[in-house]
């Protein structure tokens, strides 16, 4: 089969990249070997041209490989079989109605994704909460910007984010607290790094248990003790009040709330020395943070998942506003509290009311006004009138059986959940589960009874919303591969098959014109003042099909003047209506809490969870690129290395960690800056890719009481060693079976597919186990082997014309060679007398050849090569590396990196720091 994407446009098409929220636009062409070329697009306001090594390697990801092409049904033996359309629209639907006539509305559910289109969300939210008439949709933004949404409603209102990226460039100090923006956001990150270059006076505050690459370019790292964060900012509110930065006529004029604020935060927080000593940072520190914030005006506090999934997120959200609000920094240039938003869309689900608390267009579920608005626009049967289940109760009300449907779109809950071994329960019990995705195996798909194939980027249409509520378009350059089809087009289908109308839709411009209408219906009235809100899409209304298309990047509220001009909005709230009934802002107290599970004998450390540079969520699409494999090629727990001896485990070596919900294993690392008493694991990796390392397993599934977003970044955990008996590791050009394994994990190579193996069985015959395993039976075959039965190593090779084919190292110890060295092989046409040495001797002859780790990879610069350089070349900064390596010269994502190793290479006097096999 071909696995070439399906070009439709001859021109280059500008879109905006598929990944993280700051929404970057892109221009994707082909190139004259069929390939897809990505840059960044220089006239969009997100990222005027750059992009980060994710958005660059875009391309890699496209192809056909893996994709789900067909709609697929299982059968009554259990087995996946391909059929028609018709045949699983029917089944969907039929099952659905059955369901909803025999157990009422409640009893089915939706549960989406910040990565949908705005229109494909529009839709799945009115197709359940107007058609249906549950509330039960909910979506991965639960785990995500739950707490952030909630935050903002209870200060001001309505969900808003009142600043745009430009207001970062315009701050004298940039907190960013609970984010790792240097490898989550690296565009934006880039645009504050550089405000330093032209603004050598301002200032910018991590607020991060670990020194992450972010901490790099700081002037201030406060590793505060993971969870106390509404200690740090209700003492941060109590120093402002007291000690100057007050703002007496704005909070008079402009806000609520100021005296219960304040006296819950000076209950406990008002002594800046206990709060350090709760905290765990320098009081020092501290102090200077406090007076820092206190005497400068422009201000911005931008802050991400370690402040929102947290029991205390919607607190922690809060305590940063209040500190917003009684310095009155919100609403001018350079100022304000800054969500930065995780996924592509996850602002556009929130436009949409894709929770199962909230409404379309900004309007609330338990509101009877905004309810009878809502229902009368669209024309609909009923409208869903009280809350649906939230995604963490969601899961277990499918366990328990209330609910007996769920339809799963974008989302892969098998790893991304908390206890996510309750998920699998939960699926593998319930009538009908139905998965829309764009990839046919993943960990939630092995338990679908139907898969509806989508469309992804590149093929899809329609618009995503930023961090910023800027909206731009994602545009087709690809057609449709096999039968995928639009997620808003599989939507409709099965709604009309249940015999609603309201969606008769050929197009995505239709149903963003419905949702633009929406936003500006009864927005305003004088008899409905209770249903005004600030989102109002009323300058985009009746837009031509062209218009949409060629719709350019826009903020909003998008209003149209007198005069009829079309104008978005860069900064929200200069007016400074808030969104409450009175007008005003309201400051919230926020007693603080301990997060839910402390550690205790059983479970010592806290595990913290995030993410890696190169990766995206559970891997299904930058899984498939060999780029983006090189800079963390396998799971990883990181762990102090004090603790580690504590505890008995090896860096280098497998280690496993459990919780009261479940258990992983992964390899042991030091050095991602991490406190004592805690280990970091990263999210990324699950059953496709590892044989046991989906951290959502271990998870603690306590949320926070207000949003009901999950505690991810705090469970007690335990480690021990995971004694194996060898490691070893194959490249091959072949797949492989691996079931007799202990432990396996794969990563994508250029030209062949990587496995790290550990087993317990001791291997008798290496010879006889290694051609077994990699199905080599011909006696004539080119086959290389070296046994030190002494040292417990073995090595084999397999050549096929000269040309490696594949390698296998064994070692009783995890000492195996370099893995880049060998990959560098793989692209040989064929090896030479040295390569076929060096392969057996288990390490190159030319000294030099081995790159070591990737750091850039957007050049595929090692490690060792860049410490090399430093060391020969004697050199001193960034800008050398890249000038005499190309390393950080593109998208800049390793800056901070490659800082950390200049300042190792000369601390170490020399030598190169010690790090995990790459
Ligand atoms: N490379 C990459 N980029 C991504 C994504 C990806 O998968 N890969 N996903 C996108 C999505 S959906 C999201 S939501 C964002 C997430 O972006 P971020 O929030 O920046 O990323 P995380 O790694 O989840 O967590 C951020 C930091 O919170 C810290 N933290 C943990 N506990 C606490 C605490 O109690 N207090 C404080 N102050 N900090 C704490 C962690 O140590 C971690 O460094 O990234 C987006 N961008
Ligand atoms: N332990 C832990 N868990 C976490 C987090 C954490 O920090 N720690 N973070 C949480 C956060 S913030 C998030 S956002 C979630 C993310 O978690 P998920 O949403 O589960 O992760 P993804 O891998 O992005 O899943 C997207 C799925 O949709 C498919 N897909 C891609 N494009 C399309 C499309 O156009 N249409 C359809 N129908 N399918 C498509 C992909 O193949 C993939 O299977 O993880 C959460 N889980
Ligand atoms: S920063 Fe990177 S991942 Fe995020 S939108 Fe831009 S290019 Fe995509
Ligand atoms: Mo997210």
């Amino acid at each position: 089969m071909n696995l070439s994407p399906i070009p439709i446009a001859t021109a280059t098409t500008r879109t905006t990249c598929p990944y993280c929220g700051v929404g970057c636009g892109v221009t994707a062409s082909m190139k004259p070997d069929g390939g897809i070329a990505v840059s960044g697009d220089t006239a969009h306001p997100a990222n005027l041209g750059r992009l980060c090594v994710k958005g660059s390697a875009l391309g890699e990801t496209v192809d056909l490989e893996g994709r789900l092409l067909y709609p697929q049904v299982r059968d009554e033996h259990g087995v996946m079989q391909r059929v028609s359309w018709d045949a699983a629209l029917d089944k969907v639907a039929g099952k659905l109605s059955a369901i909803v006539a025999e157990h009422g509305p409640d009893a089915v559910a939706l549960y989406v994704s910040g990565q949908l289109l705005t229109e494909d969300y529009y839709l799945a939210n009115k197709f359940m909460k107007g058609y249906i008439g549950s509330a039960n949709i909910d979506t991965n933004s639960r785990l995500c910007m739950s707490s952030a949404v909630a935050g903002h409603k209870r200060a001001f209102g309505e969900d808003l984010v009142p600043l745009a990226y430009e207001d970062l460039e315009l701050a004298d100090l940039v907190v960013l607290v609970g984010s790792n923006a240097a490898w989550c956001h690296p565009i934006l990150f880039q645009r504050i790094a550089r405000i330093k270059e032209t603004r050598p006076h301002a200032r910018l505050v991590v607020i991060d248990p670990r020194r992450t690459a972010t901490c790099e370019l700081a002037d201030l790292h406060l590793p505060v003790k993971a969870g106390t964060d509404v200690w740090l900012f209700n003492g941060l509110l109590s120093y402002l009040a007291h000690r100057g930065g007050r703002d007496d006529a704005f909070i008079a004029a402009h806000t609520n709330g100021l005296d219960a604020s304040l006296a819950a935060a000076d209950a406990d927080c008002a002594d800046p020395a206990t709060v350090a000593r709760i905290c765990k940072v320098e009081l020092a520190d501290l102090l200077a943070f406090y007076a820092l914030f206190a005497r400068t005006e422009r201000v911005v506090t931008g802050f991400s998942m370690g402040v929102n999934q947290s029991s205390a997120g919607t607190d922690k959200v809060n305590s940063i506003i209040n500190c917003h609000l009684l310095t009155g920094r919100i609403g001018r240039p350079g100022m304000g509290p800054f969500s930065i938003t995780g996924q592509p869309n996850a602002m556009g689900g929130r436009e949409v009311g894709g929770l199962a608390n909230m409404l379309a267009a900004h309007m609330d579920l338990e509101h009877a006004l905004h309810r009878d608005i809502v229902q009368g626009f669209w024309q609909s049967p009923r409208i869903a009138e009280r809350p649906g289940y939230k995604a963490v109760d969601l899961f277990e009300a499918i366990d328990d059986g209330r609910v007996k449907a769920v339809w799963v779109m974008a989302t892969n809950p098998m790893v991304s959940l908390p206890d996510a071994d309750l998920v699998r329960r939960a699926l593998a019990r319930c009538e009908l589960v139905v998965s829309s995705d764009v990839i046919e195996h993943t960990d939630t798909n092995a338990l679908a009874h139907v898969l509806l194939p989508a469309l992804a980027w590149g093929e899809k249409d329609g618009t995503v919303t930023n961090s910023e509520r800027r909206i731009s378009r994602q545009r087709a350059f690809l057609g449709a591969p096999g039968q995928a089809r639009a997620d808003w087009r599989i939507i409709a289908d099965v709604a009309q098959r249940m015999g609603h109308d309201g969606f008769a839709f050929d197009h995505p411009q239709q149903i963003f014109d419905e949702h633009a209408r929406l936003s500006a219906h009864r927005n305003g009235d004088v008899d409905a003042a209770q249903a005004w809100r600030r989102f109002n899409l009323a300058g985009l209304c009746g837009m031509t099909r062209q218009q949409y298309d060629a719709l350019a990047p826009i903020q909003w509220p998008v209003l149209r003047d007198d005069d009829g001009q079309v104008h978005g909005t860069a900064r929200l709230l200069q007016d400074l209506r808030f969104s409450h009934a009175d007008g005003r802002a309201r400051l919230v107290p926020t007693p603080p809490r301990w997060p839910a599970h402390a550690p205790d004998d059983d479970y010592p450390l806290v595990l913290n969870t995030g993410r890696v540079r190169d990766q995206w969520h559970t891997m299904t699409r930058t899984g498939k690129s060999a780029t983006l494999a090189n800079h963390v090629p396998e799971a990883f727990i990181d762990i102090h290395p004090q603790d580690a001896l504590l505890y008995g485990v090896r860096e280098g070596g497998l280690a496993r960690i459990s919780s009261r919900w479940g258990a992983m294993v992964a390899r042991v690392q030091h050095g991602g800056g991490i406190a004592r008493g805690s280990v970091f694991v990263p999210i990324h990796w699950n059953d496709q890719w590892a044989s046991d390392a989906r951290v959502g397993a271990l998870v603690n599934p306590v949320v926070d009481p207000v949003s009901g977003e999950p505690e991810f970044k705090h469970t007690p955990v335990a480690i021990e060693q995971f004694r194996v008996a060898w490691h070893g590791f194959i490249l091959t050009r072949h797949a492989l079976a691996l079931d007799d394994i202990t432990h396996w994990t794969r990563v994508q190579g250029r030209d062949f597919t990587r496995f790290e193996l550990a087993g317990r069985k001791p291997i008798d015959d290496h010879g006889q186990w290694a051609r077994q395993l990699l199905g080599v039976d011909a006696p004539d075959a080119d086959w290389l082997e070296y046994l030190d039965r002494s040292a417990g190593q073995y090595r084999a090779v397999h050549l096929v014309d000269d040309r490696i084919d594949m390698c296998l190292f064994l070692s009783s110890r995890p000492d195996l060679p370099s893995r880049a060295w060998l990959a560098s092989l793989f692209a040989k046409p064929r090896l030479d007398e040295a390569d076929r040495v060096g392969l057996l001797v288990g390490q190159p002859i030319d000294k030099g050849a081995d790159a070591g780790p990737t750091v850039c990879s957007c050049f595929g610069v090692g490690r060792d090569t860049i410490c090399e350089a430093i060391r020969s070349k004697g050199l001193a900064q960034v800008s050398q590396v890249t000038a005499c390596l190309k390393a950080g010269g593109n998208c800049g994502s390793c800056v901070p990196e490659i800082k950390k190793l200049l300042v190792e290479v000369r601390a170490e006097g020399m030598e190169a720091p010690p790090t995990t096999p790459n």
